[in-house]
């Protein structure tokens, strides 16, 4: 490991890039913001936060560079900044160059999955880390970004009453105030235990133009959510009043997945279902579970998967990035 001295010391010279306003919480003198990023921060435009693992474990090379690069031009199309959020070379950075995505995207899986448990070790061993939602909302709300745009989140994985799996996802969810925009989650997990959990940490969940919460590759999933919206102004007023309120817990706005891109249910399920099989014969666990079921899935269903996810993942941050846009006209 390296001398804690030299990590703290490395750290602690980044100081200069950041701007005091952009939060009052301690860490983020320990943040790389980007430029962009930065400037956009300061004069109150809108940003729009992305997570990193779905670039290394989501999908393979080069489609997640492909797909990444993509997401981000759709965030700026629709008139905010994106920040994607990674940790390289032990620096939490927000908002990735070019070289830096493409490295990120080169790594793949070999970049260190990192959820909220992970940060410290990743960071003092300098390792290159690939942020879950946890830890994508984590460093979110420490530089003042309300909002951030992925695919799907973790959850209760099916059998977690047992097996006690459950992502810290969802306790992130309920102790920072940041709102997620997901197609829900895949039904590789226990999507009704999932959404009794999120009560549980007190999380507001709500579904975009439907009263049905998602399930990723399918609009519905039989589980009725607790609030509705069926605009981006909507959304907005939520993440305002949340905020307002300091209730320091997160949102998750689930958007359905556009119906043209809906990918076949009966394929999915059957490949969702021997994946979690192989999983089970393998004894696969702990945080080797999602990015096995997610490859399988995709091999199995020979990248039908991975074209619904593409475009899912798109659909949201069009959805995000107006999300954004309106907030900020909120606060004006
Ligand atoms: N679900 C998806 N796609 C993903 C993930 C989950 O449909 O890319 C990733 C996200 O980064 C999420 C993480 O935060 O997996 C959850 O992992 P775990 O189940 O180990 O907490
Ligand atoms: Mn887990």
């Amino acid at each position: 490991m390296a001398s804690s001295s030299s990590a703290l010391s490395r750290l602690s010279n980044l100081r200069g890039h950041l701007h005091p306003s952009h939060s009052n919480k301690g860490g983020v003198g320990f943040i790389k913001i980007s430029p962009e990023v930065s400037e956009a921060l300061s004069n109150g435009h809108a940003v729009v936060a992305l997570e990193s693992t779905i670039i290394s474990h989501g999908m393979p090379y080069p489609k997640n560079l492909e797909t990444a690069r993509q997401v981000e031009a759709v965030v700026r199309e629709n008139g905010a900044v994106p920040a994607t959020i990674a940790i390289l070379d032990g620096i939490p950075c927000v908002g990735l160059s070019m070289e830096e995505l493409e490295k990120l995207a080169n790594l793949g899986p070999r970049a260190q999955k990192t959820a909220r448990r992970d940060i410290a070790h990743v960071v003092a061993t300098r390792g290159n880390g690939a942020t879950t939602v946890s830890a994508t909302m984590f460093f979110a709300s420490m530089v003042g970004i309300p909002l951030f745009v992925t695919g799907g989140i973790g959850g209760v994985h099916r059998h977690g009453e047992h097996t006690m799996d459950i992502s810290s996802d969802l306790t992130e969810l309920g102790r920072t105030p940041v709102a997620v925009i997901s197609a829900g989650v895949k039904s590789i997990l226990d999507i009704p235990r999932t959404l009794e959990y999120l009560e549980t940490q007190g999380v507001c969940v709500a579904a975009y133009r439907t009263n049905e919460f998602p399930a990723f590759f399918s609009e519905t999933s039989g589980c009725k959510v607790p609030c509705r919206v069926d605009t981006p102004e909507d959304c907005a007023q939520l993440i305002d009043a949340n905020l307002k309120l300091e209730l320091g817990t997160g949102i998750l706005i689930a958007v359905p997945i556009p119906k043209e891109h809906a990918a076949s249910g009966r394929l999915i399920e059957s490949a969702i279902k021997r994946a979690l099989e192989e999983a089970r014969d393998k004894n696969i666990i702990g945080n080797a579970a999602t990015p096995f079921l997610l490859a399988r899935v995709n091999e199995l269903t020979g990248g039908a998967s991975l074209a619904s996810n593409i475009a899912l993942v798109k659909n949201n941050a069009l959805v995000g990035a107006k999300i954004s846009v309106a907030l900020v006209q909120i606060k004006e």
